[in-house]
């Protein structure tokens, strides 16, 4: 008798079919994130190249006592897709000059991410009171609710930008709609600035950007059975300045055909077609004021590293919920 393996399909499937068949080819940038590309991630953020992790820490450890009186005390410090809280013990220091009691509640997909987190803080806060929560933010934010008494919520990285305008407006309305007028947002957004600096901020010298994108092939062939030759994709980023936004590519070098055996799907592509993999919107700070206005919050206040090239925002719940579309 011949027993079949049985092999689970991962539930993306379906979108990535979706993506590689339509026109343009698409796939989705969460897809980015399993454990080797979180690994090449974060060896982004360290390099030369890449300002916005190094600008955003650096205005945190410059400003943040001045963003924790604005948010108000005593509060709980909520961090949406915390990851290992690199930049957070910055901030949570400010909290301890303030408040006796540190309460850290920093929310992420990954399990294995949160246990770094709570130990780095603990270690560099002994005294916080961490409590991760995982949570995937396309089931909702109703753990805010949760989370009692006065909140700020962090938003760091410019991971807003990685959606289109609707879905940011979409996913910030929901995190409001948990938010009472009491509490705060703070929201890290990277700014327009030339493309002499963004183009090699996402196709570095050493092209860790490259395997980063590429990863998300390496995964499709690992998870779905496909047969992506990595060697025949080159990794393309643009800057759009009509739609304000980084858009990164996979380009085919050559007419080919793959197959996803776990989907039995066939995509051919042709030479020089491509597969949008990201957008990163990079914003001025009308765009943010904006885009928060169209989520219900209001801008109280921003802070700027010297050249403006990242910003953080303190948000409110806004008075009047406002429902102008958006569009960049
Ligand atoms: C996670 N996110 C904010 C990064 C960005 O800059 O848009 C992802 C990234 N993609 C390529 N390099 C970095």
């Amino acid at each position: 008798m011949i027993a079949r393996e049985l092999v689970a399909i991962p539930d993306y499937a379906q979108e990535v079919v979706r993506g590689l068949t339509a026109r343009p080819k698409t796939l989705p940038c969460k897809l980015f994130y399993d454990e080797r590309g979180s690994a090449l991630f974060e060896e982004i953020t360290r390099l030369t190249e890449y300002y916005p992790t190094r600008t955003e820490f650096e205005i945190l450890q410059q400003r943040s006592s001045e963003m924790v009186q604005a948010a108000g005390s005593p509060i709980s410090v909520v961090e949406l897709g915390a990851g290992t809280a690199t930049k957070t013990s910055t901030l949570l220091r400010a909290v301890a000059r303030r408040q006796i009691r540190v309460r850290y509640f920093p929310v992420d997909i990954s399990p294995t991410a949160l246990t770094e987190a709570k130990e780095r803080v603990q270690r560099d806060l002994p005294g916080a009171h961490v409590q991760p929560v995982i949570a995937d933010f396309g089931n909702g934010f109703h753990f805010l609710g949760e989370i009692p008494g006065r909140k700020l919520v962090l938003y760091l990285g410019s991971s807003i930008g990685n959606f289109d305008p609707d879905d940011a407006a979409s996913l910030l309305r929901k995190v409001r709609e948990r938010l009472s007028e009491a509490d705060a947002l703070l929201l890290g957004t990277d700014m327009v600035k030339s493309p002499r600096v963004l183009v090699p901020a996402y196709d570095d010298a050493q092209g860790v950007t490259e395997q980063f994108n590429k990863n998300i092939l390496w995964r499709i062939n690992r998870e779905l059975g496909a047969n992506f030759d990595l060697d025949s994709f080159h990794h393309i980023a643009e800057w759009n300045p009509r739609r304000s936004r980084m858009e990164i590519y996979l380009e085919s070098t050559r007419a080919q055909t793959v197959v996803l055996k776990l989907t039995r799907t066939t995509v051919k592509f042709a030479p020089g077609e491509r597969i949008h993999t990201e957008n990163s919107y990079k914003y001025t700070l009308e765009m943010v004021e904006r885009m928060l206005c169209v989520s219900g919050f209001s801008l109280e206040k921003s802070w700027f590293d010297r050249r403006k090239w990242f910003g953080l925002h303190l948000a409110r719940v806004g008075k009047t919920r406002n429902r102008i579309p958006m569009s960049f």
